[in-house]
This record gives structure tokens, C-alpha cells and sequence, in this order.
């Protein structure tokens, strides 16, 4: 017999920021299945399988085929026996029992639900369904329920914002964005971020980093910002937060969900006439419809970390800074990059420059759909 030369086995990574992860994914019924399993976990607290599910999905998201069949997920990386369980029941029988019977819960049904609210986490969710409480409409009517100023504007405006917001809708916001910062100065720069940045065509709020070149004067910059949409009575709801961001405290030790950086949440109201190819319905109660946008200002020589780190998507962040850690010995946050071993902090100006400190192949934006 003749023995074939060996041939490179292509490997799949079990870092999402080694893996190229386009919005192209031919097994979305699977990941659906599995980040369901991810959802469940959340709401339940258990932290343990949560990251098992959300790697699995998230390698089954990198592929450029659909399974046919268990035996085409050997050599993957992250694939447990409970979601290899599932994604044989699904590919077997079309759906998987574990994921039906979660998707019919009526707690999970319910928390699903009440976080569909902003301002909303699985905590307050968990409180209003051992109250008993089953509807948004059960949640608003209880007055001895006590909701922040973030919750009551998300009940107010909850059908405008848990609607899905456009490409479309989201370049009239960066120019609203852009035009209203070059009121402060005229050399602030603006960058969509987020899921657009990485070429989603919808998502859940518009994500935008502002910075000026000038140090320091990115201090002044969101609350003039905020003033600004007020006046032109356009900020529904804005909660600001100062810059908390110390270059002596760095590196943060262990992952931080948010950075330091000044940044604010709003909810803005965004006329149908401004977005492109979107015609104003004279029928109409009203020609607007509101929309969640998050800004943050970080200063310009921290740019390129901030990008990189609201990029997205969450798991390709998460990955990223578990690869820098684990396998390179550095710590990667929001705002910097230190290497542990040499005890100093590596500059960048670009995405590029942190990956290539990283010692890691560049991946694209529309790339990092982990
Ligand atoms: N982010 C993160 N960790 C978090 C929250 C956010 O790494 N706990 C980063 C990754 C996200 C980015 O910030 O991509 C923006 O957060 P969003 O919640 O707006 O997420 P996306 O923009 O990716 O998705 P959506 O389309 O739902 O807005
Ligand atoms: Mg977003």
C-alpha cells in the first residue's frame, strides 16, 4: 500500500481570537440551540457550564459548513459531552429535548422577558419572578415595586428600543453624533463600534468612541455633548459616567466587564426623515422613534485598546484577554496591554500593533463574530 504524504491537519483553535468568524454561519440552528443552554445558565448563576455552552457555540460559529453529523465535530476544540449530547439530538432529530424544555419554562420564559427591559439584570428579574410577577405589563402596575431612572425609561420607551436598530438608522446617528461633537471642537473623531463595526446589519444600540487629539481635552467633551442633544430636544434619557481611568492603576487584575473610561448611555430620539431610504409615514403618530447609543471618550492614546475592546464580540474579547494571559503571559484590558514577564506596559496606536504584540494574526472586524 501506498502511504499518502502527510497532509497539514487543519486545526481549529480553542481561542475565538485565533479563529476567523464571519456573520456567515451555516450551523445557526446548533449555536441558537447552545446559547439558549448559555441564557439558562445565566439566569440560573452557574457560571461553570455557562463558558463551556458559549465555546462551543462560538467554535461551531467559525466554521464555513454545516455539520452533518457528530462525527464531523472531531478535533474540534470545546466541545463537551453535554453540547456534543445536544448537537447530535438536533442533527438526529431536529431539535433537542434539553433546549425544547428550556424554551418552554415558565421562569425562563419570564426572565427572558423582564431583561428584555434596560436597565434590567438577571438579579431584579429573579426578584420580580418570585414575586410572582408574570407580565411587563403585571411589573409597571405594581407600586411596591420601586424602579431606577434607567428601568423607567426602559418601560417607557420599551417597544421603540427592544425593536432592532438599522445600518441605516445607524449612520444618521453618527451623524447627529458628529455634528453635535464638532460643536465642542472641531477635531474630535468618531468611530462606530460595536456590532456594525463588525458588519451586523442590525443591533440592540449604536456604540460610538469620540476622541480629540489634544490630552486631556476629551474631559470636557460627552457632557458637552449631552448639553448639546438636550438642547436640540433630542436626549430622551442620558446617564453619565465620569472617567474613573487611572494609568498608575493599571493593569486592572482581573477582567473588568467595563472599562474606566468616560462614557454615557442614552436614549435619543432619531427622526424617520434623517434616515436614508426611510419614508415618513404622514399616517403616523409620530415621525421618530427612540434609540439606544452609547458613547465613550477615551483619551487618543488609548484608542486603539478601547477600539479593540468595543469591537466586540463579547466571546472574541473574553478570548483575547484569556489568550494574552494564558498564553503569553500579558494582561489585555480596555486600556492597555502589560506584559508580565518584562514588567512594562506595550504601546499601541492601532488594532494591528495590539495583535501583533499578541504575536497573533490580524482578524478583521467582520471577523470577530465569535
Ligand atoms: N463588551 C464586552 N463585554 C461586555 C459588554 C460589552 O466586551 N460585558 C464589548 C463587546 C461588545 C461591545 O462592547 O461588542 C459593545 O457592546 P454591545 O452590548 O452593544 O454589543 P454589540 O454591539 O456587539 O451587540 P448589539 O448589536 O446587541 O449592540
Ligand atoms: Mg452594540
Amino acid at each position: 500500500k501506498t502511504r499518502l504524504p502527510d497532509s497539514p491537519v487543519p486545526t481549529v483553535s480553542q481561542y475565538a481570537c485565533q479563529r476567523r468568524t464571519t456573520l456567515d454561519n451555516p450551523n445557526k440552528v446548533l449555536t441558537d440551540a447552545l446559547e439558549v443552554l448559555v441564557e439558562n445558565c445565566e439566569f440560573n448563576d452557574s457560571m461553570g457550564p455557562c463558558s463551556g455552552f458559549r465555546r462551543a457555540a462560538s467554535v461551531l460559529k467559525s466554521l464555513t459548513t454545516a455539520l452533518s453529523c457528530l462525527q464531523d465535530t472531531a478535533g474540534l476544540p470545546c466541545l463537551g459531552e453535554e453540547s456534543k449530547t445536544i448537537i447530535e439530538e438536533i442533527i438526529d432529530c431536529g431539535s433537542s429535548s434539553r433546549v425544547e424544555d428550556i424554551l418552554s419554562d415558565e421562569r425562563y420564559q419570564t426572565l427572558k422577558l423582564f431583561t428584555s427591559v434596560f436597565g434590567v439584570g438577571p438579579k431584579t428579574a429573579e426578584k420580580w419572578y418570585r414575586r410572582g410577577l408574570r407580565s411587563l405589563e403585571q411589573v409597571y402596575s405594581d407600586s411596591s415595586l420601586h424602579f431606577n431612572r434607567m428601568q423607567t425609561a426602559g418601560f417607557i420607551y420599551y417597544e421603540d428600543i427592544s425593536k432592532p436598530v438599522t445600518v441605516a438608522e445607524a449612520r444618521a446617528l453618527g451623524c447627529i453624533i458628529e455634528e453635535t461633537a464638532s460643536y465642542y471642537s472641531s477635531g474630535v473623531s468618531i468611530s462606530l463600534t460595536g456590532g456594525f463595526r463588525r458588519g451586523k446589519q442590525f443591533g440592540h444600540d449604536v456604540d460610538f468612541i469620540l476622541t480629540v487629539p489634544e490630552p486631556g481635552k476629551e474631559d470636557g467633551l460627552l457632557p458637552a455633548v449631552i448639553d448639546t442633544l438636550r438642547s436640540q430636544g433630542i436626549l430622551l434619557y442620558s446617564d453619565f459616567q465620569e472617567s474613573t481611568f487611572d494609568l498608575n492603576k493599571l493593569p486592572s487584575r482581573r477582567f473588568e466587564a467595563m472599562d474606566h473610561f468616560q462614557k454615557c448611555f442614552l436614549i435619543l430620539k432619531l427622526r424617520a426623515g434623517l434616515v436614508e431610504g426611510q419614508q415618513v409615514d404622514p399616517g403616523c403618530r409620530r415621525d421618530w422613534r427612540a434609540v439606544r447609543v452609547d458613547l465613550v471618550a477615551p483619551p487618543a492614546e488609548r484608542y486603539a485598546f478601547c477600539l479593540l475592546g468595543w469591537s466586540g464580540s463579547t466571546q472574541f474579547e473574553r478570548d483575547l484577554r484569556r489568550f494574552a494571559r494564558l498564553e503569553r503571559g500579558m494582561l489585555l484590558d480596555n486600556h492597555a496591554l502589560y506584559d508580565k514577564t518584562t514588567n512594562t506596559f506595550l504601546q499601541a496606536k492601532t488594532e494591528e500593533d495590539i495583535f501583533a504584540h499578541l504575536g497573533l494574526d490580524y482578524i478583521e472586524p467582520w471577523q470577530r463574530n465569535a
